[in-house]
């Protein structure tokens, strides 16, 4: 948790950002996995609830009455029972006070709190519903059906979340550092297992255990697979093998909940063969490249496009493009090997604030997304940049078969693919290279103390000596 003054700063903020009305901030709930009392582990609290009211227990909701400047945090005592199973807490009074929150009480209290507020016409705000129980307390609550939620948020509250979440501060910095040393442990123990014979659920189950170890848990499902052209394939129980290409994309969340999100591809056997460094060669190139553009002011959108020009330049280098690089990429060609955006908005959540819609988070008035093209509408975020956004730079470059299938049969982008050539790399896989970056007020750096290696040489190199 932060020191108080963060939590009442920023509670100070969005009650000026939002005019009126009533906020409630839900906090999340034990989630069952199997049976009731077996829920998944750990508890992961909402990250909008932690970041105005910092708490980490189950069953809490936060209450800010804008028009009469009141907070309310919202919960029950345990009792003798939990306190024999699990230890006891502090009490929610306790808990109030840790972040600065005058006024406690019991959750029943919440349904009169709502009640007046509805009697009276009073604007209540809340965000998106994603946990099935919180949108059948919020049916009770406000008798809101669950399917009529979404579009009952507030965008008043959205928009100012997105606004005060997006720019990270100097302690939220510190925290997405600690993650980034995390993640460093996790891709360089992944790095050190991947042998042949090994299997990829192995390797997957040690990376996990690490975030673990030292964090709270995985920022998202970890991804440990030689189908890197899956973009998002899960480890499987086969054995690694010689000559192939093993992907890892992996994160750890710290013990307050901020994330960090990092690819690498390596070569099973320790080397990569010539034809595997002719595309990584690519990837490594397009992942620095993105730092050379990225600063306050420039559009991520125009990032991506950069990176896929530059892209398709040296892809038409190895023939397998072809054409006028600019026209390939505005037909959407480079999404043959592309099909994803080049990064996205990262903090407490790895997708950061992605509960609260992508649209509201990577986009605004100016830059709107285009869902009509095959791959563009993939890009989470393209919106100008700011200081203190953290964005995620990954470049990838897959041989996706059924696309490759699919594309050739129907002629589509023709012009800029040779598909003789596309053929013979069916048996690729993917290559993606990750790591998260900090807008700095005139350009923008790396998180992460140590650089988890990824220059095909010093890839080769740690997995030689470790
Ligand atoms: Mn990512």
């Amino acid at each position: 948790m932060f020191k108080t003054e963060t939590y009442i700063a920023r509670r100070q903020q969005l009650k000026q950002l939002v005019n009126s009305g009533i906020i409630l901030i839900f906090g999340n709930n034990e989630s069952p996995c199997n049976f009731p009392a077996n829920g998944y582990y750990p508890f992961r609290q909402d990250s909008s609830f932690l970041y105005y009211f910092g708490q980490q227990r189950d069953g809490l909701v936060g209450v800010i009455d804008v028009d009469n400047d009141t907070e309310t945090l919202i919960g029950d005592d345990i009792d003798i029972e939990d306190i024999v199973w699990y230890g006891s807490v502090e009490s929610v009074k306790m808990m109030a006070e840790q972040v600065g929150v005058s006024n406690s009480a019991p959750m029943k209290a919440l349904q009169g709190i709502c009640a007046e507020a509805l009697a009276k016409r009073r604007k209540i705000h809340f965000l998106p519903p994603y946990r099935y129980d919180i949108k059948l307390q919020l049916f009770d609550l406000l008798g809101i059906h669950p399917n009529q939620q979404k579009q009952e948020t507030s965008m008043e509250l959205i928009r100012a979340v997105v606004k005060m979440r997006s720019t990270k501060t100097a302690e939220e910095v510190e925290e997405l550092e600690r993650a980034a040393v995390i993640g460093y442990k996790m891709h360089t123990t992944a790095m050190r297992l991947t042998k042949p014979g090994v299997t990829e659920k192995f390797i997957a189950g040690q990376v996990d255990g690490t975030a673990h170890s030292y964090g709270s848990m995985v920022s998202f499902p970890t991804i440990f697979t030689q189908h890197g052209e899956i973009l998002h394939g899960s480890p499987s129980p086969a054995p690694l093998e010689a000559g192939r290409l093993v992907l890892c994309d992996a994160g750890a969340e710290t013990v307050n909940n901020y994330c960090s999100d990092n690819t690498r591809t390596m070569p099973v056997s320790g080397k990569f063969t010539q034809r595997q460094l002719e595309i990584y060669s690519i990837v490594e190139a397009c992942h620095d490249y993105a730092l050379e553009v990225a600063k306050p002011g420039v559009k991520w959108m125009d990032v991506h496009f950069a990176v896929c020009r530059l892209m398709t330049d040296r892809l038409k280098e190895l023939g397998l493009m072809k054409g006028d690089a600019e026209e390939a990429v505005r037909a959407g060609a480079h999404a043959m090997f592309l099909p994803h955006g080049l990064g996205h908005m990262m903090g407490m959540d790895v997708h950061d604030m992605e509960a609260l819609d992508q649209i509201n988070v990577g986009f605004d008035e100016e830059t709107r997304p285009n869902l009509e093209q095959f791959g563009t509408n993939c890009l989470r975020m393209g919106r100008r940049l700011e200081e203190g956004f953290v964005v995620t730079d990954e470049p990838g470059i897959y041989f996706i078969p059924a696309l490759i299938d699919e594309w050739k049969a129907n002629g589509h982008c023709a012009e800029f693919l040779n598909f003789d050539k596309l053929e013979t790399y069916k048996d690729f896989g993917g290559i993606r290279i990750e790591d998260d970056v900090l807008i700095t007020k005139d350009g923008c750096r790396f998180l992460g103390k140590d650089r988890i290696p990824y220059h095909a040489k010093d890839v080769e190199e740690f997995m030689q000596h470790n």
